[in-house]
Order: C-alpha cells, then structure tokens, then sequence
C-alpha cells in the first residue's frame, strides 16, 4: 500500500502541493512569504536580511524536497544498485547560490527578493559555508557528489555533522595566525533535513568473544550511542535527480540518568549524554598528517557503523539473499579514515546474519573500494593495537583473523620469506604494536585507485609493491581527480560563463566540459580575446576590492595577480614562494626608478589555514604576513610589488580568488602532492599554472601543452638522491637564496628581530626535507618566463584561451562516470520528469 486513508484524498493533496512549486515571480514572492509568516512565525515588518535569507533559502528547500522524492521513489521501484561515498569531510562551502543556478530559477528570485526589499547578493552573502572539510579531499567528495546528481549516477555521501567544522582563522596584529572556532549551525541551516525516525544505536567499549571455527561471536556490555541523520539534498545541473549527503550527530541515548537526576547529581547525571555528544562536535583541523587521538577513532567507528547499518537496513527490504549484497551496494573508501568498515561489515554478516567466515570475507571484498590520497608518511593511519581492542574489542578479534587468514595465503604464495610476512601484516609489530589501516583497506576492497597518474604509479611502487605482487596490477588503478564546472565556473564565474556561452552558442558545456575545446577556434579572433581580457579585469576587480576591503593594502589593479591558496604545508612550499618574492623586493631596491618602470608589477597573493598545531606552518604564515607588512609600507616598491594573505580561506573565498588569477602557484616537491584539485579550476577560469612537475599538473600540462604552463623544479626520480646528498653535507646553496637568507637574518622582515624566522631557515640547511634550494634557482627562472609572457598581452590571453579549451578531462563528471564504469559498475538512472 503506498498511501494510508484515501488515495484520492492524497493525490489531490499532492498536486496542489506540486503547483505550488512554480517560478513566477508572484508565485516565488507567495512561496517565501508563506515560509516568513508560517514557519519563521514572523511578520514583514520584522524580516531582516537572515530571515529573508531563512524564509527563501527553504522555499528553494522546497523544491529540492520535490526532487529528491522523486529520485529516491525512482531509486527504490529500479532496485538500482547504489554508491556510497564514505568521507570523513564534505567541504560543500555553500548551497543556496548553487541551488538556484542548477534549478534554473535564479532570475525568480532575483526579482522576487527584489519587490520583497532585499538584494539577493546580500541575502546570498548570509549564508555560512558548510566548512566540514579540511581542504582537497573534503572538496572533492563536494565536486563528486555533485556530479553523481548531474550525471544520475544513485549515490549517497555519508560523513559526519560536526557541530564546529573547520576553525575560523583571524590574523593576530603581529601576523600570526589564531584560530576561533566554527559553531556553523548557530542560526539553523536551512539546507538539511533531520531524519530522527532514522536514529541509530552505536556501541563502544564492552566485551566480546569468538565464535567456533569462523561461526558467529558476540559484543556485550559497553555503551550505546545515538547516531542522528541529518539529510542534505545534492541537486543535479537542470536535472531532477538529486543525491543525498547524509551526515550523522551524536547524542546521549537517553538525556540524562534518571537516578543520578534524583539523587541531585545534576552534573553526573548529563555527563554521560555530553560524552556521547563530543564526538560529533569538532572536525580535526589537520590535513595529511594524523594525530593519533582516540576521539578522531570514535569518529571513525561511530560514523562507519551509523552508515553500514543504514546501508544494510535498505538492503534487507530487498529480501535479496547477502550474497547479492556487492550487486546492490558499491562502498568508495575516501583514503583510510572509513576502513573500520570492512571488519564492521564482516561483524555484521558473521555475529549478526550468520554468514560463514569465508563467504563473509568474498562480500566484503566486493563491496568496497579504497582512494589513496596521500604519499605522506606522517599520514598512513596506524592505529595502536590497545587503544583498538578496548574501544573495540570484536573488531580487533576480527581484525587478527584477517590477518591471519591473509598471511597464511601470503606464505603460500611466498613460502619462507618473513621479511615479507613482516612487511605486510595488518599489525607492525613494536611498542606498542599497531594496526595498518592502508593494508586493511587495500586487502579489503576490491580496487585501490590514486588520484592522479604519477600518483597512482607511486602508490604502487613506493608504498604497496608487496601487495601488487600478491593482488596483481589489476587490483590497483588510477582515477584522476576532477571538479565540478557547476561550482567552479558556471556559478563562481558569470563574466567567462557568459562569453564562453556566447561563444559556443549554449550551455551545454556546463554538463559536456570537453565542448570547451570548440573555444580553440576563438585564440586568435581579436574581438574574443578583447572580450576575454575584460571578463578577466572583471574578475581581478572583484578580488582587488576585496582586498581593500578587508586588509590594508592598496593594490595596483593592472598588477600580474599570482595566487598561491591551499592548506600551508611545508610540503607545498609556501615558503618557496615568498622567498621568492623578497628575493625580487631586493632586486627591485637595487633598481632605479626609470629600471622599475620596465618591471611588470605583480601582486602575490597567499591564503590557507595552518593545522593548528603546526609549528612550521604556523611560522609560514608569520613570515608572509611579515613581508606584506614591509612591502606595503615601501612607498617606492608598493605598486610593483605587493603582498596579501587573506584570512580565512574558505570555498566561498575560492570563488572570488580562482576567476581572478593570472597565474597560480602549485609548487610542491615533486612527488609529495597527490593531485592537487586547485590547480585544475584555476585553469578552468583562464588563469595559467606555474608548477612543478607533481600530481595532477603533470597532466595539466599534456592537456593545455607545456607551451602554455612554466613548469619548473626536480622530478620526482631525482629526489631521494638529492635528499642523500642533503644528509651527507654536499648540497650546494645558490647565492640567490643566500642573498634573501641574509637579508631575512638581518631582521629586515622582523622589525630587526633577526632570528624570528630561523627555525624556517634551518629547516634548509638541515637536510633541507623539501628542496628548496634545490629548486631555487629554476622557480626564479620560471618567474622570468611568466613576466616574459605577460609583456605580450595578446599572446597570453591566447594561452589563457587555450588552457581553458582543454580542461574538459578535468570535469569531475568524467572522474565519476570513470568510477562507475570501471570501478562500482552502476548505472545512471532516468529518473523521469
Ligand atoms: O587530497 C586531494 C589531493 O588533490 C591532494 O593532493 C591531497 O593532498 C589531498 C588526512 C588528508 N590527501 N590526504 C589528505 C586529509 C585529511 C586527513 O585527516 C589526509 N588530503 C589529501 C584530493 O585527492
């Protein structure tokens, strides 16, 4: 039975909802005001900009409400076999602007808001962004939800709701970076929908005990968790399909003790309902680096369990027998954080359905698949064998009896070698012993992908050789990242939009990137070129009035903007960067005033947020903020060289810094950068990549040709021998470096405070981890050639047209369908209108 009571009575109720659902004007403005007077229980008089922003923001809700009915009826009559993203982050940034373009109703609302007395770019610019995210890896289960909906792939994000995302950033007056936390949720979010009747209980702690020879085994004791869902709705491009992140909150399973409560002990009494509540309510601010912390394992756990046990709630209805489970369920591990999974998934079919161990172990199997995102060493998750077996306990049992079901097949395959056996083990052995999360999570999916070509190719060379003999080539693939062109383009950039529609004469190319190649034809035509320089000016305004509006400098809007903005790592070489600008502030100070006149002014600018306990990081920030502040108060220099770091790099930041860009900077060492993800939609907006030869710019490169990018730096092969060279004390430091050296020691940059940056600079002449000095020379070279090009203004607006012609491999749609096709085998659905 679909409807309860009267199915007539229900229908008719149904359509009128559904013509209430149109786009005039009139109907928007009665839509909006039914939300201000019903649901905010408000009168116009008493409307400011939040709660227009509220009262809107849910009428569009609405309609996305609408959809996602449909879809998720379409999903369910199909029995479509679905995929589930499961990410620790989802850095979705905001959802009301994106809302609007990809229902096609944003001219509505703009008059709507209009003759209701507000400004929807205003009302827009109240929005908070959902910051639950970190940076690259977070963004990008944003771009794939995104076009798992444009492209009708059935795909849920599952992750956790954090009560405080990533933490706020704010300059101190000295420079520095200081943290104030994130309650986002503060005035409501209009965009989620609370799904209490699907509340989960979660266990931690207690007792367990195995079955007999592979039967079931047993978890008691301990306690229980109430795991919330809260729904987001993920609405495809002009398509009615639309995806779910649904993002789980802890609570205490009951409020308080009762008998505590009685007894006056207030405070005991809710403590256990506060403990239960901690674990959903702080993202960890690091990237690629691990801390350790037992809560951030609680997450883990409390999120992974939440969602198999949705997953297989909607796989029971299907009475499919569990074999068929891998045909209905595909589950994408976004890197190790979500590999406790794979031993819940075991527990739940060996303790809980009865499956046989072995039949258990080929459904697991076939049902996940594992991301590597990093290279980094201090980001391999280990986890320690104590801490897993208290919070824990069945899991570790089962964890062991992997292992040993996996090591005993190794010793068959490779009988006597211990070495091997060592280095493979899901636990490496030591004080105190830990478990290997990447190993777990590559013997228990199905595939294991890297994220761009060089990185996948190092992946299986340098940190899982021994698994690719024992699984094959086979199990280990490459999938390179992508972006959504809905986000990073369409919405961030309405001036190149509109021309490149113009240009190809529709909007197809918002959902067929590789159409941009068609703009090809235009490099040469003068009219478009002219055209395309303006929308660039656009853009480069809109970020200079930024700039002036929220730091103190003043800004030569004719200047080359040079963006460098991503998380502050000393692998990505912040640090490179800005030596590399004061080394041409002191070139500059040499100069007479006719000399500078010939240089082509440039603005630098910097953003991104250091993971609070970075020290490192932290000093990058200072030494940046240091030079801006003696860059600008340089009368004679300031309009040739200037320096900002903007505050609080965000998603909704990125989309006034990307268009803006004439060149921007990724400029790790070779090797340590996965893919990068920045990189692609700076040069989707017609800005030119400066970058060394690392993750997805490799790629760049062959797409736009290497004429069009400055490429520089050591390759990848060459390091570790440079690194050698480092330790054994026969680097070479070229005068350059040496020049800006001195003059950082001088205390130029620190207020006569010569040592402030030491620790920085040492970090060079200790082993120098990061090459720097062996990349000097050529980035400062690759800096020539970019103000070289720049001089000729006509042939660098054709670069910047070619570069963004063939950026369409780069659409995160095509990364998702790859992922569909060779990866999950699932199929787009029709979900009909
Ligand atoms: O993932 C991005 C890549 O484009 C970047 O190159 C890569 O650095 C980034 C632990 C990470 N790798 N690992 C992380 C994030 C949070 C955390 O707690 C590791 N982030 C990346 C998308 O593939």
């Amino acid at each position: 039975e679909i409807f309860p009571g009267e199915e007539k009575a229900w229908k008719d109720a149904l359509k009128s909802n559904e013509q209430q659902l149109t786009n005039d004007v009139k109907d928007v403005n009665a839509q909006i005001s039914r939300h201000v007077e019903f649901t905010l229980s408000r009168q116009p008089f008493n409307v400011d900009e939040l709660a227009m922003y509220q009262a809107s923001a849910l009428s569009v809700r609405d309609k996305l409400v609408h959809n996602w009915n449909k879809t998720q009826t379409a999903h369910t009559e199909k029995k479509v076999k679905r995929v589930y993203y499961f990410s620790l982050e989802f850095l979705l940034g905001r959802a009301y602007d994106n809302a609007l373009l990809n229902l096609d109703i944003k001219q509505s609302y703009d008059e709507s808001l209009k003759q209701l007395g507000f400004s929807l770019e205003d009302v827009l610019d109240v929005e908070r962004d959902m910051g639950l995210g970190n940076g690259g890896l977070g963004r990008l289960a944003a771009c794939y939800l995104d076009s798992t909906s444009t492209c009708g792939i059935p795909a849920w994000g599952y992750t956790l709701r954090y009560s405080n995302g990533i933490f706020k950033q704010v300059l101190s007056s000295k420079g520095d970076q200081v943290e104030i936390p994130d309650p986002w949720l503060e005035s409501g979010n209009p965009f989620e929908v609370p799904r209490l009747d699907a509340a989960v209980e979660i266990k931690l702690y207690g007792q367990a005990s195995r079955g007999e020879n592979g039967k079931a085994g047993t978890w008691t004791g301990g306690t229980d968790i109430l795991a919330v869902p809260y729904d987001i709705p993920i609405p495809g491009f002009r398509a009615t399909a639309t995806n779910t992140v649904r993002a789980w909150r802890s609570r205490g399973k009951v409020s308080f003790d009762l008998a505590a409560f009685n007894a006056g002990a207030y405070d005991a009494a809710v403590r256990e309902a506060e403990e239960a509540e901690t674990i959903t309510r702080v993202l960890y601010p690091s990237e690629n680096h691990e801390a350790g912390k037992t809560l951030r394992l609680k997450q883990q756990y409390f999120w992974t369990a939440a969602s198999l046990h949705d997953i297989c709630r909607r796989f029971r209805k299907l009475r499919e027998p569990w074999s068929a489970f891998p045909d209905y369920v595909a589950v994408q591990l976004n890197d190790t954080h979500p590999t406790l999974a794979i031993p819940e998934l075991l527990r739940i079919l060996v303790d809980e359905e009865g499956q046989e161990w072995d039949e258990a172990w080929s459904i697991v199997r076939r049902t996940f698949f594992y991301t590597c995102h990093t290279l980094m060493p201090e980001a391999l998750e280990t986890w320690s064998v104590d801490l897993v077996g208290w919070l824990l306990p069945r899991h570790l049992q089962i964890i062991y009896d992997i292992n040993f079901h996996f090591l005993a097949d190794v010793e068959r395959k490779f009988p006597g070698d211990r070495a091997r056996l060592a280095r493979m083990s899901l636990i490496e052995e030591g004080s105190p012993k830990r478990v290997r999360m990447s190993h777990l999570a590559v013997i228990g999916s199905h595939k294991v992908n890297g994220v761009a070509e060089l990185h996948s190719e190092l992946v299986q060379s340098q940190l899982f050789p021994d698994f690719v003999e024992y699984l094959g080539r086979d199990h280990f693939t490459n999938v390179t990242n992508g972006i959504t062109a809905r986000r990073w383009l369409y919405q961030c950039n309405p001036a190149l939009s509109t021309l490149i529609t113009k240009a190809l004469g529709s909007e197809h190319w918002v959902t067929h990137l590789d159409e941009l190649k068609k703009l090809q034809k235009f490099a040469k035509n003068e009219a478009f070129k002219k055209e395309w320089a303006a929308a660039k000016q656009v853009n480069r305004n809109r970020l200079c009035d930024y700039i002036e509006s929220t730091t103190e400098l003043k800004v030569n809007r004719k200047a080359l903007i040079d963006i460098q903005v991503k998380r502050i790592h000393e692998y990505k070489r912040q640090s490179l960067n800005i030596l590399g600008v004061i080394y041409r502030y002191l070139q500059l100070k040499k100069m007479s005033p006719e000399e500078r006149k010939r240089v082509v002014p440039r603005l630098s600018v910097f953003g991104g947020k250091a993971a609070p306990g970075y020290y490192m990081a932290k000093l990058t920030i200072r030494l940046i903020t240091a030079v801006s502040k003696v860059l600008n108060a340089d009368e004679e220099i300031r309009e040739f060289l200037n320096v900002a770091f903007l505050a609080d790099y965000s998603v909704s930041l990125a989309e006034i810094l990307i268009p803006a860009s004439d060149i921007s900077e990724h400029i790790s060492t070779a090797g340590t950068e996965a893919s990068g993800t920045s990189n692609m939609k700076f040069l989707l907006n017609g800005g030119l990549l400066l970058g060394t030869v690392d993750g997805a710019n490799v790629e760049l490169g062959q797409a736009a040709g290497e004429e069009n990018c400055f490429f520089f730096g050591v390759l990848e092969p060459d390091v570790r021998e440079l690194r050698l060279r480092h330790q054994a004390g026969q680097a070479q430091y070229p005068p350059q470096l040496l020049e800006v050296v001195d003059a950082l020691r001088s205390g130029q940059f620190s207020a006569g405070e010569g040592d402030l940056f030491e620790p920085l600079l040492s970090t060079i002449f200790n082993g120098d981890f990061y090459l720097l000095s062996d990349d000097f020379l050529s980035y400062l070279e690759a800096q020539k050639m970019v103000d070289a090009a720049f001089v000729d203004t006509s042939s660098w607006v054709e670069k910047c047209i070619n570069t963004t012609a063939c950026m369409g491999r780069f659409s995160s749609d095509r990364a998702v369908q790859q992922y569909a096709e060779e990866i999950w085998n699932v199929e787009p659905v029709d979900i009909s209108q």
